[in-house]
């Protein structure tokens, strides 16, 4: 890619809890600022445990836009499959990316410290032209992206799938013991 190399994380870390097959980034995790990081890192994490590959990094939508240009116009070069975009405020980082990558675009919208109320954020991901999807979770919702790029990448591959399968079951598992417990 040719962005200039300053992320804050690269990582390539292997599953926690349930197993994964290779060590390529096939996800992109990308956010507006660093303030954005304690709700983006939740993507990370589910994808940790769901044993995909990502990378994260900060470009910036309105500070780095050259920045940005790059790393939506080669991400599928460097087998990236998704990417995952999370910005507050006039959060153009997710519509923007969407607009320069074949790829799918999930988009996170972030209740920053210049969002009114998180619905600057929200609209702003959502309320996209016809042509240019970006596919908005809730206001904070980076966990859920990163379940649905482990979902769209794993339509694709079989062993994926089964380890989806399996966080569904441990889901469906916590509520029963819940109502056990009660
Ligand atoms: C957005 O502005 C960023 O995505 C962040 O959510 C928000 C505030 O950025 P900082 O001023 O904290 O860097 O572009």
């Amino acid at each position: 890619m040719k962005i200039d190399k300053t992320p804050i994380i690269i990582v390539f870390r292997f599953s926690l809890s349930l197993q994964k097959k290779d060590t390529m980034p096939e996800v992109g995790i990308i956010m507006g600022s660093k303030s954005d990081l304690h709700i983006m890192q939740e993507a990370a994490d589910i994808l940790d445990h769901l044993g995909v590959d990502y990378e994260m990094n900060i470009v910036s939508a309105h500070r780095t836009p050259d920045r940005m240009y790059d790393y939506a116009k080669n991400a599928h070069k460097q087998g990236i499959k998704v990417i995952i975009a999370g910005a507050g405020g006039a959060a153009h980082l997710p519509g923007m990316t969407a607009s320069l990558t074949p790829l799918p675009v999930i988009g996170v919208p972030i209740k920053s410290r210049n969002s009114i109320d998180g619905w600057d954020s929200v609209l702003s991901i959502l309320q996209m032209p016809g042509g240019i999807p970006v596919a908005t979770v809730a206001l904070d919702g980076a966990k859920n992206a990163g379940i649905l790029a482990a979902k769209i990448i794993g339509a694709q591959q079989p062993e994926l799938l089964n380890r989806l399968e399996k966080y569904m079951e441990e889901l469906k598992q916590k509520v029963l013991d819940s109502a056990h417990d009660l």
